[in-house]
């Protein structure tokens, strides 16, 4: 662990900021001993939330809609850092290139400093992603990154894990086309804290943003805000970005994002444990069952 590398990067160095993060990512330090080793000067007053994930289905309009948030945020002088998470779909080769295109408030000298943009290429990652994504975050906080916001698409177990991981979920979808409430068959639905119809510009939105309030009026608990943006043409972004910042976690939430974080936790556990190679040798020639296993490697 290079110590004088994770000090320069606490100090607001980038490029230390960015090595550290490469270090987290391919799991060459663990945040523990980082936490352990360095004196944490950064003293952050305890937000409403510290981390944001936006997620939903690929083009509705997540990094577009990201971009003009992070420029109201930092605008108004809060550090906020973006970890857009790419699943490096054949279909684009890479969010990577997508997202420098669309996030363009980085660009701007007067808020540059304010804002930190990092993609994480899932495609790469060895480990479990979603809790590669959550070490990062909090070393985000360490630096003196106040909020982080997660960019990831809603499909996939491992990308609702990244966005279980949050404080909070803003589901974002787009107008109605008719196949009805796309985030209601991913499971997202029950995760969101807040729930953005972007496009409002095109037709459709509205009647999309009535679909959802009546799904949510058949389910349990209270509804979350359902919010109406366009980050085209701006409609809406500043309500959003507002009622965002304060957003409180949903009650009908919390469960369902624990169950997330404790099968991440219970997948590492089992992925990291030193017994993994003997216990697959054992099922392999069927001398263990599987609950023999799970006992084994689940335990402590
Ligand atoms: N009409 C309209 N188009 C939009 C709006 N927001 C985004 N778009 C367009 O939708 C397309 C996808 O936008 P992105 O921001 O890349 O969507 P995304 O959800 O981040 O996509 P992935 O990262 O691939 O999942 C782009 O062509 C945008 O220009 C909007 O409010 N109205
Ligand atoms: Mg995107």
């Amino acid at each position: 662990m290079d110590l004088g590398q994770i000090n320069d990067a606490i100090n607001g160095d980038r490029r230390s900021l960015a090595r550290t993060l490469s270090a987290i990512e391919n799991g060459s330090i663990n945040i523990n001993d980082v936490k352990q080793n360095v004196k944490i000067t950064n003293k952050l007053q305890a937000p409403n939330w510290q981390s944001l994930a936006i997620t939903g289905a690929p083009g509705v309009g997540k990094s577009c809609l990201i971009d003009k948030l992070l420029s109201i945020w930092a605008g108004s002088g809060l550090k906020i850092a973006l970890l857009a998470i790419d699943p490096s779909s054949p279909r684009t080769g890479g969010a990577l290139l997508g997202d420098r295109v669309r996030i363009t408030s980085v660009d701007d000298e007067s808020l540059k400093d304010n804002i930190y943009i990092r993609s994480i290429a899932t495609r790469k990652s060895s480990g479990n992603v979603p809790l590669i994504v959550a070490d990062m975050v909090d070393f985000l906080h360490v630096a003196g990154w106040e909020r982080v916001v997660i960019e990831t698409v809603g499909s996939g177990q491992s990308e609702v894990r990244c966005a279980a991981i949050a404080d909070r979920i803003v589901v974002v979808e787009g107008p109605a086309r008719g196949d009805g409430v796309q985030a209601e068959k991913a499971g997202l639905l029950e995760l969101a804290d807040a729930v953005i119809v972007n496009k409002s510009d095109l037709s459709g939105a509205e009647k999309h943003a009535e679909e959802l309030l009546e799904s949510f009026e058949l389910g349990l608990g209270d509804a979350p805000p359902v919010m109406l943006t366009s980050a085209l043409n701006e409609n809406g972004v500043a309500e959003a970005a507002s009622v965002l910042l304060d957003l409180p976690d949903s009650g009908r939430s919390v469960r369902a994002r624990w169950r997330e974080r404790l099968l991440a936790h219970y997948e590492r556990k089992i992925l990291e444990s030193p017994k993994l190679d003997d216990i697959l040798s054992s099922l392999a020639i069927g001398s263990i069952s599987i609950d023999d296993a799970l006992n084994t490697l689940g335990g402590r």
